[in-house]
C-alpha cells in the first residue's frame, strides 16, 4: 500500500472502531426494566428501586462499580439504603414523604467490563402523610449494603465520555489524512515540473 492509501485506510479502521465501541457500550442500555415504572407514580413510605437487565453485570466481592443515586423535587440527594446488585439486577431502597417526580441515576458494570449507566424518573405521591424513615441502620432484607457516605445530588457523568477521545481519534487521522493528500498533491506537481 502507498501512504496515500495506509493513510486512508488506518482513518477508516479508526471511524469503525470508535462507531462500533459506541454501538456496543450502548447496547448495554436496551431493554432495562424498571421498578417503579418510569412515569408511574407509587405512595410515599419505603421503596423499593430495581433496575432489570438483559445482560448479566460484572459482580466483585464489594459492590464497587454498582451505583444508584435519587434526586428528590426539590432538587435534593435521597439517602440511598441497601444497594443490591445480583446478577441481572440493580436495587435500592429509599424512604420518601415529597410529593413529586424523583429521578433515579444509576451506573454499573456489565459482564464484559463496560460500564453502563442510566437514569429515569417516577412520580410519588403523599396522601397519608407518611413521614421518611431513616432506613441507614435498618437490616437489608435484600441482602444490599447502605452506602455510608453521604447521598451524592446524582451521579456525575457517569457515561463514558467518548467526547474528547472521539475528538482526537477523528481529528488526529483527519490531520493525517490531509498531511497526506498534501504530500500527494505536493509530488505529483513535483512529477510534473
Ligand atoms: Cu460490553
Amino acid at each position: 500500500m502507498n501512504r496515500f492509501a495506509r493513510v486512508i485506510a488506518s482513518f477508516l479502521l479508526t471511524l469503525l472502531a470508535v462507531f462500533g465501541a459506541t454501538t456496543l457500550a450502548s447496547a448495554h442500555n436496551d431493554e432495562i426494566e424498571y421498578s417503579p415504572e418510569a412515569g408511574s407514580t407509587v405512595s410515599a413510605g419505603i421503596i423499593d428501586i430495581k433496575a432489570t437487565f438483559t445482560e448479566e453485570l460484572l459482580l466483585l466481592d464489594d459492590s464497587s462499580g454498582h451505583e444508584m443515586a435519587v434526586t428528590a423535587p426539590d432538587g435534593s440527594a435521597v439517602a440511598i439504603a441497601c444497594l443490591a446488585p445480583t446478577t441481572l439486577t440493580l436495587g435500592a431502597q429509599i424512604s420518601v414523604d415529597q410529593p413529586g417526580e424523583y429521578q433515579v441515576t444509576w451506573r454499573t458494570v456489565s459482564i464484559d467490563g463496560h460500564p453502563v449507566s442510566g437514569n429515569y424518573s417516577f412520580k410519588v405521591e403523599n396522601t397519608d402523610g407518611y413521614v421518611a424513615e431513616d432506613l441507614s441502620a435498618a437490616p437489608c432484607a435484600n441482602g444490599g449494603i447502605t452506602p455510608t457516605e453521604a447521598p451524592k445530588p446524582g451521579i456525575p457523568d457517569s457515561e463514558p465520555d467518548f467526547g474528547p477521545a472521539l475528538a482526537v481519534l477523528i481529528i488526529g487521522p483527519a490531520i493525517a489524512l490531509a498531511a497526506g493528500l498534501v504530500a500527494v498533491m505536493v509530488k505529483r506537481k513535483k512529477a510534473k515540473n
